[in-house]
């Protein structure tokens, strides 16, 4: 029995340390430097390539090292792996802290005035208060309904959208597909934190733009696949996205001739909303490998059905 890590980035090492300080004398290796694959029967995986797990024939558990799966191909996965996900605190924190830095700063104008300042140009702009912006939150998963709670406590009106019925207070609910563009009609900020699944995938395109707006601000923080890219850089040209702070792309790192990195008023930040803190997050994935050895159910285990 052994722990296989299958990481793309550079935190495999870290990953490595805190499991053995928890579970000293366990074999774990850093693919591809994999002494017998034959052995593995622990996978735990972050962005892997395509048909990764083919190599590993006695694999029983695939731990995603984040809170997405969606990178982990379930459907090309084998009947008998179970697959589960990071649930931590800390990434529904972290999550709200990166959603308020870009809605206050939008709000308070702070992009124009960052600009004005280098061109010498007293320019007050819209007063904005909480009370008076509405954020619809699209997702109300562990993080979602984290996030749109943490906007309640602040003051702002908050809207959610999920596609099965929630009832959260202080958070006017809607679910399912039909209600979707009623969720978003004149909010000022729609936040995405959708799981990517077949139903979500390319669900901010133009149907979805035209209900917005004039002048809304799109948040995603949800992954780069709900969004059609041309259909934003259109939106934004018509006016009824004021702006967009993406932080999440169909291809990551954002290749250079995209054409996202010249748009105005698109903020680009590089995945970095809400990165799994491996410290507070190594418990769950040791839990999760005794469990697989007893035989017992797994924590956070995710639906292939649902894709999340
Ligand atoms: C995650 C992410 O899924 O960082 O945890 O995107």
């Amino acid at each position: 029995m052994s722990i296989a890590l299958v990481i793309s980035g550079i935190r495999s090492n870290d990953w490595k340390t805190e499991i053995l300080n928890l579970l000293p004398g366990t074999k774990v290796e850093i693919y591809p430097h994999i002494e017998d694959f034959k052995t593995v029967d622990f996978i735990l995986a972050w962005k892997p390539d395509q048909g990764y797990h083919n190599q590993f024939p006695n694999l029983k558990v695939i731990q995603s090292a984040g809170a997405g799966v969606d990178h982990l191909y379930l459907d090309l996965l084998p009947e008998q792996v179970t697959i589960c996900k990071i649930v931590d605190p800390m990434l529904q924190k972290d999550m709200l802290e990166h959603v308020l830095t870009c809605i206050l700063s939008s709000m308070k104008n702070f992009p124009d005035y960052f600009l004005d300042k280098f061109l010498k140009r007293w320019r007050p702009q819209k007063y904005q208060t909480i009370e008076d912006v509405t954020v619809t939150v699209l997702g109300l998963g562990k993080i979602g309904s984290y996030v749109a709670a943490g906007l309640v406590r602040f003051g702002f009106n908050v809207r959610g959208w999920s596609s099965s019925p929630k009832d959260l207070e202080g958070i006017t609910c809607f679910s399912g597909e039909g209600s979707l563009y009623e969720s978003i009609r004149d909010a000022d900020f729609i936040i995405n934190i959708l799981p990517l699944t077949a139903d979500t995938r390319g669900i901010l395109n133009g149907y979805f733009f035209q209900a917005c707006g004039p002048g809304t601000v799109l948040l995603n923080v949800g992954r780069g696949g709900h969004v059609v890219d041309r259909d934003l850089l259109e939106a934004m040209d018509g006016g009824n996205i004021k702006a967009a702070y993406l932080d999440v792309f169909q291809h990551e790192p954002l290749p250079e001739e995209h054409p996202f990195w010249q748009a105005k008023n698109l903020f680009l930040t590089p995945h970095v909303a809400s990165r799994t803190n491996i410290k507070s997050s190594v418990g769950q994935v040791v839990e999760n490998y005794k469990r697989m050895m007893h035989n017992q159910p797994l924590l956070n285990e995710v639906s292939r059905k649902k894709g999340y």
